[in-house]
């Protein structure tokens, strides 16, 4: 007779509480970056986040938001970071290399450090999509954002390695504080 598989479901709370978040957003397009950037604070503040637990540096564009996601990840200071952009296409080409390396330098850096690093970059044809993206019709990318820091961090901290919970390194995020 054949046992019945039990499979354990493993997944992150939705809270905030105790937990670190960076926050690197773009200059470029602030219209809707700042839109953005007060909805992804709300939902953390929502799920139990103190504003002191929040950190928002500032970015000309985003094709700087990898370094600056990336630095950020080595302090070791974090728990989930929130890269906030809005690429919009113009005329020429610029675009698709924007969006394409900001994507790239943004998973790489999560990646490399072993830090999550939510995408919050909005990649419209037109500012109209954006509006739409940035509290309109199509809700607000930023708050999607606050709760995908969330249960990211909660989620690593579940998934750290047993010999890497002593460990401070950047890659394994902060410490629980009591
Ligand atoms: N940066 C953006 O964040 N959004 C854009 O729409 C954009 N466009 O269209 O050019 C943009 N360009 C600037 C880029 O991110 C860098 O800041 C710049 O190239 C300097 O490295």
């Amino acid at each position: 007779m054949s046992e019945k598989l039990q499979s354990s479901k493993i997944q992150g709370d939705l809270s905030a509480a105790g937990s670190r978040f960076g926050i690197v957003i773009s200059r470029f397009n602030s219209f809707i970056t700042d839109r953005l950037l007060a909805a992804a604070t709300d939902a953390l503040e929502r799920g139990g986040a103190d504003s002191k637990d929040v950190d928002v540096v500032h970015v000309p564009g985003a094709f700087e938001l990898p370094l600056a996601a990336k630095k950020l990840a080595a302090t070791g200071k974090y728990d989930a970071l929130i890269a906030i952009g809005c690429v919009l296409r113009g005329e020429t080409s610029h675009y698709d290399y924007v969006c394409s390396e900001t994507a790239r330098g943004l998973q790489l850096a999560q990646i490399d450090t072993g830090l999550p690093v939510i995408f919050c970059v909005l990649t419209c044809d037109t500012l109209e999509q954006a509006i739409d993206r940035a509290g309109l019709k199509g809700g607000n990318k930023g708050f999607e954002a606050g709760l995908a820091a969330m249960e990211m961090a909660q989620l690593s901290r579940k998934l750290r390695a047993p010999e890497s919970k002593s460990a401070t390194a950047a890659s394994t995020g902060p410490r629980r504080r009591k």
